[in-house]
């Protein structure tokens, strides 16, 4: 799963951002406390619905320890295959992947139970005695999540990518039975302001997956940048990706390399949800394109971080004609079902203009197949039930309630990852304020705007935008460990869930980045 990466371990830091932040960043490991059998459960985050941890002996993955799974199910021996391949390079063991029915003590066994129905989409059963652990789920993606839990019960040195010499592998004896709060836990990763490439991506999925979230929202269009080739408007990359924040090369994906990273997040059971920024946020766009400018000045290429003041002309018919090439192709390359239209920060049309161009999107995206997203400022059409609003930084998003939709909380002041930690943190930006690792933790979504009630939000997501984020070890220092936090706001219930308990579980997983080689902030405020 995150093997590729083990050569960079310890080296990153030298890629990094200079300064004494990601310095500090980058030491070696203060001896941890080896935790003890009764603290075992708590390193998972996130914390699992209902853990009972048992009296008896741990399981011990040993050379003879298989993983046995329903074989005619592709995609049950791909997840048994995973689990494997995890265990095979730290351990050294051969680990079979085998059908179900051979005689199995010792071994790890996936199971699908179609009458587990009350497990839902994600939920899973996980039971670990000495002579075995039994992983059972309704659906696919429950066994994934699932695996997970396998992956953080064990050893932090499971995530290294060489033979190691310890024999011990433990799995501590325990029955969890556990399922996500909210449907929607997700990251956006702007890669217009800076573009990251695939497999930088990629590395991004594979944090997301490790700490069990479902969304990567890619923000593929803005002022500096357009990131993905439309093949009816082929100069919105040729002219509209070559610059980025700061002036540097830019970049962009051809439509194989989106669907690469679909498919990555797929087998990950991570849906991509795609985001085209418009009315605003579209100078990128409008470079290859001048005639969607409402103005006769041409509008050249941007590489600062004003917002606000580019858009289409939504008065123009062909604006429509473009806004359907776009949506049809993107469309058509996105298995999942939303197509996100932005529309945040337009400071250029009227209130009608507006609100006529968000409701003629809305068409086009159902047109094509899609269900649509935007920031919380489309809320002043007239939406329908489907439509979800993104909430950023204010209540306007609570009037998407009144047409039936639903809301995605990403309040700025807890869940935007491009907000500094402290004042003297080098990256990132601060208009919300600065955003500490409890910050990020301690609140209720539930609670959290009049109104609101848990029934209203499908989930939560952590933005991160990235203006200040030059490369993705930049990212990694602005989401670690921020992201975990939202991934247990999304995932655990409120009532199990405490600050005390996550910062001590949190810190046990530090060995883990480190072999994974993920960059991360040392925040004070948690017991290293
Ligand atoms: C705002 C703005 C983005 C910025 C970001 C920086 C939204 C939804 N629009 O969030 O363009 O990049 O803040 O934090």
């Amino acid at each position: 799963m995150m093997r590729r990466r083990q050569k960079l371990r310890y080296s990153k830091c030298a890629l990094a951002v200079a300064g004494t932040i990601l310095g500090a960043a980058c030491q070696v490991p203060a001896p941890t406390t080896a935790p003890q059998p009764a603290a075992i459960g708590p390193r998972l985050v996130p914390a699992p619905a209902s853990l009972v941890t048992a009296a008896g002996a741990p399981f011990r993955i040993l050379r003879t320890t298989s993983v046995f799974v329903d074989t005619t199910s592709a995609e049950v021996r791909s997840i048994g295959e995973m689990l494997a391949s995890l265990i095979r390079r730290p351990t050294s063991f051969p680990v079979a992947v085998a059908p179900i029915g051979v005689p199995s003590i010792g071994a790890i066994i996936l199971r699908l139970a179609p009458d587990r129905t009350a497990l839902g989409e994600e939920g899973y059963e996980l039971n670990v005695t000495s002579d075995s652990v039994r992983l059972v789920a309704n659906r696919p993606a429950g066994l994934f999540r699932g695996i997970q839990t396998i992956r953080q019960l064990l050893p932090a040195d499971i995530e290294s990518d060489m033979g190691l010499d310890r024999v011990d592998w433990p799995i501590p004896a325990l029955r969890i039975v556990d399922q996500p709060r909210f449907a929607w836990r997700g990251a956006m990763l702007d890669v217009a302001r800076h573009f990251f490439t695939v497999r930088e991506v990629e590395q991004y999925i594979d944090i997301l997956a490790l700490y069990k979230m479902n969304v990567l929202h890619l923000h593929l269009s803005d002022d500096q940048g357009w990131r993905i080739v439309i093949n009816s408007r082929p100069k919105l990359t040729a002219m509209g990706s070559l610059t980025q924040v700061g002036g540097g090369p830019g970049g962009f994906y051809t439509q194989q390399d989106y669907q690469d990273i679909v498919r990555y997040a797929q087998a990950r059971y991570i849906t991509i949800v795609p985001e085209i920024d418009m009315p605003g946020h579209i100078n990128a766009g409008l470079a290859g394109y001048p005639e969607l400018a409402c103005s006769t000045r041409p509008p050249g290429l941007y590489s600062g971080t004003d917002v606000g003041w580019s858009t289409l002309c939504v008065d123009k018919e062909e604006t429509y004609a473009f806004v359907d090439d776009v949506v049809r192709e993107i469309s058509a390359m996105t298995p999942g079902p939303w197509f996100h239209m932005g529309g945040d920060e337009v400071q250029t049309l009227t209130v009608e203009q507006y609100v006529r161009f968000v409701e003629r999107v809305q068409v086009i995206v159902n047109k094509y197949g899609k269900k649509m997203i935007g920031w919380e400022e489309i809320t002043k059409a007239r939406l329908n039930p489907t439509t979800l609003a993104h909430q950023w930084k204010s209540d306007s998003a609570t009037a998407a309630l009144a047409y039936g939709s639903k809301l995605i909380l990403s309040p700025a002041p807890k869940a935007y990852l491009d907000m500094k930690y402290t004042a003297s943190t080098e990256l990132g930006l601060h208009w919300a304020g600065y955003v500490e690792v409890r910050d990020s933790y301690d609140w209720d979504p539930a609670a959290y705007m009049k109104g609101v009630t848990e029934r209203d939000i499908v989930g939560v997501e952590a933005p991160m935008w990235s203006e200040t984020l030059r490369n993705i070890s930049a990212v990694e220092y602005l989401a670690m460990p921020r992201l975990p936090a939202i991934a247990e706001v999304g995932w655990t219930p409120q009532t199990a869930r405490s600050w005390e308990s996550f910062r001590v579980r949190l810190v046990t997983h530090e060995p883990r980045w480190r072999y994974l080689g993920i960059n991360y902030y040392r925040s004070p405020q948690l017991p290293w």
